[in-house]
């Protein structure tokens, strides 16, 4: 059985080299945040089933032979008539600044529905690991977000939700409508500082307050605060851990978030303390930043300490 479930929307990406408009050259790969946490986790040895819709086309093909490869289990993975594969395009702009543009309106991946969920899908795992951007894919993602986070909650299974906001799928304001009652019913939250009042309490108007209001309704026990270049806080019933991010030089920032989250539930699985954790999402999302793409430079098990060599190094 998978140790961690997972759901979304993964397409093809293009990423070019430079401004689209100079006729940059493009790349073809796969991206999609959860899919990106499924890859970060099974690089680190854990078993992750991720459950989406591909269209019946070569980039559906490509989604899936990717996470294959990647040893993430698809067999919760459908294949969808009605719908293409989505697309999307990635500009570096400057090193730290890259502009994303969608091509995912009717996607077979935004055709996600409950039964694609069905408990069974659940069965034995530890975390189930969601965010906002499926839930802004409309209304059927989002049924089966929530009929997913119900599964879990029913079997015991911890929940996990990365807030996520992508400002071109939904207002704030929608986004907070939804994602509020949502991380009620998460154990674990997860977001920048930016996104933690889409699902804080109001009223709350500081990072310390809005975090208060979290961990004191519904079943959230701990939440993680991104910082970006600042570093991250993980708090818990312990108390707050905070570390600065790890140095390194900047080659693209996208899937950073999703690279710290997939570190931070392998720490989680593997049983470590909130400091260790955090310690972890954070030489994940380095990795992210220090390398192109939203996960091919994650590391292995065995690489985890290659930050830690003097930079410049070469290994020889
Ligand atoms: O987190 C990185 C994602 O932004 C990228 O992989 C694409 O899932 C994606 C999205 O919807 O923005």
């Amino acid at each position: 059985a998978p140790e961690v479930v997972t759901l979304g929307e993964t397409m093809a990406v293009l990423r070019a080299s430079g401004p689209l408009r100079m006729g940059a050259d493009l790349r073809l790969s796969v991206a999609g945040a959860e899919s990106n946490v499924a890859i970060g986790l099974t690089r680190l040895g854990h078993r992750v089933r991720w459950i989406g819709r591909v269209g019946d086309d070569e980039l559906g093909t490509l989604v899936l032979r990717t996470l294959r490869a990647e040893s993430v289990d698809v067999t919760g993975a459908r294949t969808d008539h009605d719908g293409p594969t989505g697309l999307l395009l990635s500009e570096p702009r400057i090193a730290d600044l890259t502009r994303i543009q969608y091509y995912r309106a009717g996607s077979a991946g935004s055709r996600l529905c409950p039964e694609d969920v069905p408990a069974a899908m659940l069965s034995g795992a530890r975390v189930l690991h969601v965010t906002g951007i499926t839930c802004a894919l409309g209304p059927q993602p989002l049924d089966a977000v929530r009929a997913a986070v119900h599964a879990a909650r029913n079997a015991g299974i911890l929940v996990s939700l990365d807030v996520n906001h992508r400002p071109r799928l939904w207002s704030a304001s929608e986004a907070a409508d939804v994602l509020r009652p949502l991380a009620r019913d998460a154990d674990l939250v997860i977001a920048s500082d930016d996104e933690l009042a889409l699902v804080a309490d109001p009223s709350a108007r500081t990072t310390t307050d809005r975090v208060r209001s979290l961990l004191s309704s519904g079943h959230t026990r701990e939440v993680a605060v991104k910082l970006g270049g600042d570093g991250a806080e993980l708090h818990t019933p312990q108390g707050r851990e905070r570390t600065p991010a790890r140095r390194v030089t900047v080659r693209d920032t996208v899937g950073a978030g999703d690279a710290f989250t997939a570190g931070l539930l392998s720490g989680l699985l593997d049983g470590l303390g909130p400091r260790d954790r955090l310690e972890r999402a954070n030489t994940l999302g380095a990795f992210a930043v220090g390398s192109v793409g939203d996960w091919q430079g994650l590391p292995e098990r065995r690489e985890l300490t290659l930050l830690d060599r003097e930079d410049g190094a070469t290994l020889r």
